[in-house]
């Protein structure tokens, strides 16, 4: 691994970012890579390789941190996420945005080659067609984290016109995942609903019944974030960010599935804002371009994302 680029991972510590660290030190060692965040990382993240305390806000500390380890590659996942950020739009603002910033810039100074950044399927509003929603559709937003998203997909778009900075970047579905807590999603139901089927076999949800979305399993984002960081640039034509799929389901259908293995398992509803969220966001997701540039496909249905969570 000793000519192995140095990579820095942003956000390392969150429910994405702890999976993608493993994955990314078990491919190319311990050492090449380099977790940071605001807060302490789980045990695995902190001992299994560097790790290094960061606010993305501030530039100074960022240039030091990529200067010191002499990093090549960023993915940058430091956010505010969907319910969260509607509780404080400005500052959802402000971090969802200048964090990406601060990264394209390091690639426009050519300091950094590569640049990962995710979106997601907040980017689409209501009057997106809601199944299977094609590459590109309308999208008018309707949260703060959507416009944050889409904003930050059409910079990205921007910085690799204008400057030819290597960024891409995928839509991310709900993911679902147990290495580490959700952020603050309206997806985060599909995570919670394991956690308290476990402990107490019932699960009041914040959704309706029937709130279809998109969502993923976690090893199939890794390879999705992975692979599309992995492959020759010019595969890569999109340069906003591509739209990837893997399931989609209601919470109705997954307490049944639950149900199947857990007989005794009960839910109840009670819808809240952030209902609102997810009606505006799609049901199915179109990833035909994505599995055209780049191969993409996802592997884990619903059943064997019940089976792995239990
Ligand atoms: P998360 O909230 O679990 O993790 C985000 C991490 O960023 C946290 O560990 C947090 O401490 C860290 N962070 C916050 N502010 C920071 C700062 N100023 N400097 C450094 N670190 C900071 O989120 P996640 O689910 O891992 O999401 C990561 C990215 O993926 C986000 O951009 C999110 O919008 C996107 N995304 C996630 C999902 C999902 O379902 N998890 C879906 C679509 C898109
Ligand atoms: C959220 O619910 O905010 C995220 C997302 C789909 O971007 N999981």
């Amino acid at each position: 691994m000793a000519n192995q680029e140095r990579i820095l991972v942003v956000g390392a510590a969150g429910q994405i970012g702890t999976e993608l660290v493993l994955e990314l030190r078990n491919r190319f060692g311990n050492d090449s890579v380099i977790a940071a965040d605001i807060k302490t990382p789980n045990y695995d993240v902190m001992e299994g390789g560097p790790f290094e305390f960061l606010d993305i806000l501030d530039k100074n500390a960022l240039l030091k941190i990529v200067r010191k380890h002499n990093i090549k590659q960023v993915y940058q996942l430091a956010a505010l996420l969907s319910a969260t950020a509607e509780q404080n739009p400005m500052f959802a603002w402000k971090l969802n945005m200048e964090g990406l910033f601060n990264i394209l810039e390091l690639g426009k100074e050519k300091i950094v080659d590569k640049i990962f950044w995710p979106s997601s399927i907040a980017v689409f509003g209501p009057t997106t067609p809601r199944e299977n929603t094609p590459q590109i559709t309308i999208t008018e937003p309707s949260s703060v984290y959507g416009v944050s998203k889409l904003a930050g997909e059409r910079w990205c778009e921007y910085y690799f016109n204008k400057f030819n900075v290597d960024v891409r970047s995928i839509r991310y579905p709900g993911l679902i995942s147990h290495k580490s807590q959700p952020g603050g999603g309206t997806t985060d139901y599909a995570v919670h609903i394991f956690y308290e089927a476990k402990r107490h076999q019932k699960y009041e949800c914040f959704l309706k019944a029937d709130c279809t979305l998109p969502m993923m399993y976690m090893d199939d984002a890794i390879n999705a974030t992975i692979g599309i960081m992995e492959c020759d640039s010019n595969k890569v034509k999109t340069r906003s960010s591509y739209n990837i799929s893997g399931v989609s389901f209601n919470p109705e259908e997954l307490a049944l599935e639950i149900k199947n293995q857990m007989p005794e398992f009960t839910i109840t509803y009670a819808p809240d804002y952030r209902q609102q969220l997810a009606e505006s966001w799609p049901a199915s997701i179109d990833d035909s371009v994505a599995n055209k540039d780049w191969g993409w496909k996802h592997q884990y249905d619903i059943s064997t994302i019940v089976n792995e969570m239990l």
